[in-house]
């Protein structure tokens, strides 16, 4: 038997809502093979010193290749990479491996602040990354940050920054407006050519983390059983707007994207 198998390049999050721990869900969710390459651990907590922990980039190269020798690779997502070193070598793995759909989810910013990509490494995201990305998913924070400019303010300025980001060289931006207030969550996929929008009611919920991940995991779970792009965000954006719907609240400040949600309550 064959299951479409795809890879996280991403870091793990112990308490688990986000991070490689989402996309191991949402992928079992997805009926995929999931797979991880752990870049960094983020474990902030009120009792140690330390709560982020980088991996080396010797560790990352060989957790990629194990799985592209073990298995293959149909799909990937990239999450949190955290360093310049790291976003370069794990670019260079894919462009080697020659992996099909590759989605980059250009993570900066953690929903509880923790800061997940150095300043430095922006750049290098830009240059190195991007341009062999399928699909680029930036919010409009990370889209903010990617062109130095300030966050889009409504759906027509999003359809310009989406056209800028698309200079940087993916085949495709999805630009998420989960953040725009005083609209429905608007997404905007954007091929260079063609704007489809795609929108679902805003659920009133602060429990959203992880939200970019699953959707990023859906996206590229989706991707690897076949589905075109536009398909996949769809049926991704179902799946993620499902699991905030139904969101996880362990009654400490911001709860968990319910990843089981679009199997159990799905109509
Ligand atoms: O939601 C972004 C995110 C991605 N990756 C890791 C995280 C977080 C948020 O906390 O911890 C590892």
């Amino acid at each position: 038997m064959f299951i479409p198998r795809v890879l996280s390049i991403a870091g793990s999050a112990a308490q688990a809502s986000a991070g490689i721990q989402a996309d191991l869900k949402t992928f079992q969710e997805q009926d995929v093979y999931g797979m991880s390459a752990i870049t960094a651990i983020v474990a902030n907590n009120s009792k140690t010193a330390q709560g982020m922990f980088t991996h080396s980039v010797e560790a990352i190269e060989a957790q990629i290749y194990a799985a592209w020798e073990h298995v293959g690779i149909d799909a990937l997502k990239t999450g949190m990479l955290f360093t310049e070193e790291i976003i370069v070598q794990v670019a260079s793995q894919i462009e080697a491996a020659e992996v099909e759909h590759v989605v980059v989810d250009p993570v900066m910013i953690g929903k509880m602040g923790s800061k997940l990509l150095q300043d430095d490494a922006i750049e290098t995201m830009k240059q190195k990354l991007i341009p062999l990305a399928t699909l680029v998913t930036p919010n409009l924070q990370e889209a903010a940050h990617l062109l130095n400019e300030p966050e889009a303010s409504s759906p027509d300025e999003m359809r310009e920054a989406a056209r800028k980001l698309y200079g940087l060289g993916p085949s495709y931006i999805l630009l998420k407006g989960g953040g725009l207030k005083g609209h429905p969550a608007i997404d905007i996929l954007y091929d260079g050519s063609e704007f489809i929008e795609l929108e679902s009611r805003r659920i009133p919920t602060i429990h959203t983390s992880g939200a970019g991940c699953t959707y990023s995991a859906a996206i590229a779970a989706q991707l690897a059983k076949g589905n075109s792009v536009t398909e996949s965000v769809r049926e991704a954006k179902a799946f993620v707007t499902s699991a905030i719907e139904h969101a996880l609240s362990f009654e400490r400040g911001i709860g968990s994207t319910y990843h089981a949600a679009y199997r159990k309550f799905k109509k």
